[in-house]
């Protein structure tokens, strides 16, 4: 019987719903196929934590995380707290204190869901968004001066380092090289930003010869955005800045409906450091406590989080027993259903056992 050690951390609003949803959902999985066990531990980190100890996480959380296979993360962002504050002390802290450059967002049309673009049926849709997870725009370097005067200023630098990029371009030719179309595009703002973006076009064209067997090219982060929209089945694989990724892959989420259905895996690829699986969406202290959040990113990034730590079979089940619950018409509000969080979890888990 293999073991697999998961740190769950459902931290702020509806990641306190879609947690235990997928941990519900990951024990009828291991449970289905009987040769492999989860030991999950949970921590009680997030915004609540912060109001009663002023941090998000404990100063040795990263060294109480090391012992783990894979962290299951749940969202960051509270009402009454800045949001800078939140990322900060959570989740970049443990995306860039175990090196996880690498963000994998896959996006689909799942079965029986409608996006909002005309004629896109599913199948149309099968991209992936590789989002630099380490530097670029999320560096942290900057400053204020002068404050409160009229002559304020506040200054925040991207950083691109070439070890990160050529890293970051590396894991996207591999992805790209091992999907059917072979096809990355470089997507950068390197008309207008000259330093760091033509340096990535540069990187890309220097690791592009490793792989001949992929077709590459460059594109705009903002014609991109309307290629998303104009010609969706053009786009195959994509690799993009922090900050560029991040916005792109927000609009991808609504292009394959809702936000609610997408998962995102946190890298590292070196696998010195746990990496760290989470739906994208953030807390939507809108809706929590309504049961009402969509659970089906949180469930597809488990898929991605067991495909990580060596059971693709069971991740394939999942992903099997997750498109039979959306195309039977199971879904929550987001997507144009009536059920809840506990509903749509019910069927997954009525799917799995089969
Ligand atoms: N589960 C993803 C999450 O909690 N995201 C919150 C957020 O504010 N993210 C901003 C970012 O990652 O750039």
């Amino acid at each position: 019987m293999r073991t697999h050690r998961i740190a769950a951390i459902p931290a702020d609003g509806i990641g306190q719903e879609v947690i235990p949803a997928g941990l519900a959902v990951l024990r009828a999985l291991a449970e289905r196929c009987g040769d492999f066990r989860l030991d999950v531990e949970h921590f009680d980190w997030g915004s609540d934590y912060y109001r009663a100890n002023g941090r998000m996480m404990p100063e040795d959380g990263l060294e109480t995380l090391k012992r783990f296979d894979a962290i299951y993360f749940g969202a960051v962002g509270d009402k009454d707290l800045p949001d800078d504050i939140t990322l900060w002390g959570l989740r970049l802290r443990i995306c860039q204190g175990f090196d996880q450059y690498a963000n994998i967002r896959p996006t689909r049309v799942l079965p029986g869901l409608t996006s909002p673009l005309r004629a896109v049926e599913p199948g149309d849709i099968d991209w992936v968004i590789v989002r630099e997870n380490s530097e670029g725009e999320y560096a942290g370097h900057g400053g204020r001066a002068h404050r409160g005067h009229p002559e304020e200023i506040a200054t925040e630098t991207a950083i691109f380092t070439r070890a990160g990029v050529t890293r970051i371009m590396r894991t996207a030719f591999e992805i790209a090289k091992n999907r059917p179309r072979r096809l990355l595009t470089v997507v950068t703002k390197s008309n207008a930003q000259k330093h760091g973006m033509v340096f990535w076009d540069e990187i890309a064209a220097e690791v592009a010869k490793d792989f001949p067997e992929v077709t590459w090219e460059k594109e705009l982060v903002d014609a991109m955005a309307a290629r998303m929209i104009q010609r969706p089945r053009s786009i195959d694989t994509v690799v993009a800045t922090n900050l560029h990724a991040d916005i792109l892959s927000d609009l991808a989420g609504a292009v394959a409906g809702s936000l609610g259905v997408a998962p995102t895996a946190n890298l590292d690829p070196s696998r010195r450091h746990p990496s760290m699986f989470e739906p994208i969406h953030g807390s939507a202290f809108d809706i929590a406590g309504k049961g009402v959040a969509n659970p089906v990113a949180t469930f597809w990034t488990a898929t991605m989080m067991l495909e990580h730590l060596g059971e693709p079979v069971a991740g394939r089940l999942l992903m099997e027993a997750v498109e039979r619950v959306c195309a039977a018409g199971i879904r929550t509000r987001d997507v144009g259903g009536t059920a809840t969080t506990a509903e749509v979890t019910d069927a997954v888990i009525a799917a799995i056992k089969g």
